[in-house]
């Protein structure tokens, strides 16, 4: 394992990482944009190294992918053992074990004691695309509802559902039919102030899908739990649990979107056991199988074996080497409580953004759950105007020390940290001090 040490070698980006992304505008679609152009060669724990020898500290995971870490010694093994054994027949051709396995693993650790089924799909949007297609098929019901802030992909359905316009959907339309979206509880932004937020966003939302959709015509409303890429939104308690019992009174199904907040992540299997949420179905990927690509529907056994034989599939969902490494990452979860490692982060990040929000008015709130926090930035406390300018100064003066961090909102003025859970407290805290070496900079 590399050295868990953040090393400044050259500048950031250096030479060789500079020569690279040259090569990178000369080859690849300007579509496709890096957020930080320093090059990677190796990674493990809590540190990315880079072509030019530089360690940068990981406050990022890859979009909270590695939660495991890079590095992950059971993930290596279980990787290393079933490429050596096969890489793929095709699960619709010639089944193997252990995608039964991943599939049996989700039925038990997702919400809810109720039967159960589970299918395994590439990335996030696909998961998402199935959930669809699964709560249409099995209501018979077209509208799907989406909420304000909410990010689903980037295929045409998932960006029909995604709430932001640039960079996502922008000349990209038009968008699949029957998709609406609704106000999303939002507490620090919410207009009756973040008391009201509850009982006012539930009354406006279920209002909205009432005169707007109709219950009847209505499949599925789809929610992330605490919003991801819209900037780590969490609705208010009691929100998501009135939300639930709405939607089951009038036999809508409820999908949680769990790619980002999911396994572990929050400090708990997943974001919707923090109020006892039991969505109908879920969607799952990122933090799932250690960095290789996979990702899942699960959902009630009801709903899941309504659909015909056939009717779910791909030629890669659910790759031998994917299940082989979700297998080895859930067994690191269990085996070294990975949520309470989540939630001894989430203290750390808890107290040290505190006090930056107690220093500095531009902290308009400190928010999120164990390790998926995030820091709200505004011009002042009282207009709460977004400030996206100082949220790019510090983002580039983290990059700039050797801290790799993310930003996110509607408005790009959220600050988010998604450190791997195998980061080191030594780590957690130099990563900490940078950031606030870099904010103290950037308000100059
Ligand atoms: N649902 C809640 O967070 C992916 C997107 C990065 P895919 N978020 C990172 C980018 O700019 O493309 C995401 C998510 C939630 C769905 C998705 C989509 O997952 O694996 O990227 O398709």
């Amino acid at each position: 394992m590399i050295e868990q040490k953040r090393i400044l070698a050259t500048a950031v980006p250096g030479p060789a990482s500079q020569a690279l992304q040259k090569r990178k505008t000369a080859a690849v679609s300007a579509g496709v944009s890096t957020g930080l152009p320093v090059y990677v060669v190796e990674a493990a724990g809590g540190i990315l190294r880079d072509a030019d020898g530089n360690q940068l500290i990981d406050f990022g995971s890859g979009i909270a992918v590695t939660t495991v870490g890079n590095g992950n010694q059971r993930v290596i093994d279980a990787v290393t053992a079933q490429i050596t054994a096969f890489t793929h027949t095709c699960f619709m051709v010639n089944p193997y074990e252990t995608y039964v396995e991943v599939c049996e693993k989700l039925n038990e650790l997702t919400p809810g004691n109720h039967e159960k089924r589970s299918a395994l799909f590439n990335s996030g949007a696909e998961a998402v695309e199935n959930a669809v297609k699964v709560a249409r098929h099995s209501t018979g019901r077209p509208a799907v509802v989406a909420f304000d802030h909410g990010y689903h992909g980037r295929t045409n359905l998932t960006m029909g559902l995604t709430a932001k316009n640039m960079p996502y959907k922008h000349r990209f339309g038009p968008f699949a039919g029957e998709l609406y979206r609704v106000p999303m509880a939002y507490p620090y932004r919410w207009p009756g102030g973040p008391e009201a937020c509850a009982e006012q966003a539930l009354r406006t939302v279920t209002d909205q899908i009432r005169v707007q959709v109709g219950e009847d015509n209505c499949a599925a409303v789809i929610i992330e739990p605490i919003q991801g890429e819209g900037g780590f939104i969490v609705p208010p308690k009691g929100f998501l649990p009135g939300l639930a019992d709405w939607c089951r009174e009038h036999g809508i199904l409820l999908i949680a979107d769990e790619i980002q907040s999911g396994f572990c992540r929050t400090g708990d299997w997943f974001a919707c056991d923090d109020e006892g949420v039991v969505p109908d179905l879920l969607t799952a990927a990122k933090g799932i199988a250690g960095g290789m690509p996979l990702a899942a529907v699960t959902g009630r056994a009801d709903l899941m074996d309504a659909v015909h034989p056939g009717g779910l599939g791909g030629t890669y969902g659910g790759n031998p080497v994917a299940c082989a490494a979700a297998l080895a990452s859930i067994a690191s979860m269990e085996e070294d409580d990975l949520a309470g490692r989540a939630r001894q982060i989430g203290d750390v990040l808890t107290d040290r953004l505190g006090r930056l929000a107690e220093k500095y008015d531009e902290v308009g709130e400190v928010r999120g759950r164990g390790a998926m926090m995030a820091m709200e930035l505004v011009a002042d406390p009282e207009s709460k105007e977004p400030n996206a300018a100082l949220t790019a100064a510090v983002n580039k003066g983290c990059h700039e020390r050797g801290l790799v961090t993310l930003t996110c909102g509607s408005y790009g003025n959220v600050f988010r940290f998604l450190p791997p859970l195998s980061i080191s407290d030594e780590l957690l805290h130099e990563g900490l001090d940078v950031l606030e070496e870099s904010f103290t900079a950037a308000l100059g």
